[in-house]
């Protein structure tokens, strides 16, 4: 049976509830990507791989691995997956036209390596070109290559990039659904489905600038941000790293917070796939609905 170019499903014609269905035999890409591709828009579930399943499927390729992630979906989940594959990797922080232009890249560079006990790191963006000598450096060196990390963390669209190749990419989670092994210009390029965690943001857009943004939270008022709810007993002074689409709401606290979480100062708490809170000053924070938060020393702090 043969693959759909876009995301790697095998192609089928006969249910059209069934992931790879295309109505038209002999087609290159499935029903899914078509409607991606040309309406940005799909209606069928993805199919989802579990994230040890895809980590066995990089080690038993026995490859170079790029691991990409964008500085919102880094976290400490991510980096337990990074941990486990073989070696020889680099961590590819990827977006790198969104990071603020306040915060200098040595410093993150050297905070990441640091918090996350990473030798080797490259930032990159797909949309300004930044960094791709680095990556063709990797390339080079390694001839095969694979391409893993989070879900729509610009995997495809780096592969794309550098090939000119026509790998579907959207902001749905698990565009690509399989491997994908491309033989192109003399190298062998392996895409990956992306790794889920439990909480994922369904179509977050990341485009542009991340604006961080310090806001104060008066005693007596909780900051919302996705799912996640913190409130401290003082005057609260952070600086927020999302998406432009996702607002922080302040509202009276009402309700009781579950978790009780004592922060460093200089410390991050991270929302998962949705960005992190920058703490200057130690807090205790009270967090509703913490079973998607991380709490790190900060990446963007100045040691
Ligand atoms: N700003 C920005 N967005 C990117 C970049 N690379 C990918 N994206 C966007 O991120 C989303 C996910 O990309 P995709 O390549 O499908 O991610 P994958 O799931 O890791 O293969 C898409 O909406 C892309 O347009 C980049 O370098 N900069
Ligand atoms: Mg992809």
């Amino acid at each position: 049976m043969s693959k759909c170019k876009g995301c790697g499903i095998t192609l089928q014609s006969l249910d059209s509830s069934k992931v790879g269905y295309t109505p038209k035999e002999g087609s290159k890409l499935c029903e899914r990507c078509f409607k991606i591709t040309n309406y940005n828009y799909h209606e069928k579930e993805s199919k989802t791989i579990d994230n040890n399943q895809i980590i066995k499927g990089i080690n038993h390729k026995k490859c170079a691995t790029m691991f990409l992630c964008d500085i919102l979906n880094l976290n400490s989940n991510m980096m337990e997956i990074y941990d486990v594959i073989n070696e020889p990797k680099v961590l590819v922080i990827t977006k790198s036209d969104m990071i603020p232009k306040n915060i200098k890249l040595e410093t993150l560079e050297k905070n990441i390596k640091r918090i996350y006990n990473v030798e080797n790191l490259l930032f990159v963006s797909s949309l300004n070109g930044y960094g791709k000598r680095t990556v063709w450096d990797y390339l080079d060196k390694f001839g095969k290559v694979l391409f893993a990390g989070p879900t729509s963390s610009g995997k495809s669209s780096l592969i794309n990039y550098l090939f000119d190749t026509d790998l579907t990419v959207s902001n749905y989670k698990n565009t690509t659904q399989e491997f994908i092994s491309l033989k192109v210009g003399g190298y062998e390029v392996i895409d990956a489905p992306g790794f889920n965690e439990d909480y994922l943001n369904d179509n977050v857009k990341q485009k542009g600038y991340i604006n961080p943004k310090t806001v104060i939270v008066k005693k007596g008022y909780s900051l919302s941000i996705g799912n996640v709810e913190i409130y401290a007993n003082k005057d609260l002074n952070v600086t927020l790293f999302f998406p432009k689409n996702i607002l922080p709401i302040t509202r009276k606290v009402k309700k009781t917070f579950e978790t009780k979480v004592d922060l460093q100062n200089q410390s991050d708490l991270v929302i998962s796939n949705l960005g992190f809170i920058y703490f200057k000053d130690s807090t205790t924070l009270h967090i509703s609905n913490s079973g998607y938060i991380d709490v790190r020393e900060s990446i963007v702090g100045v040691k």
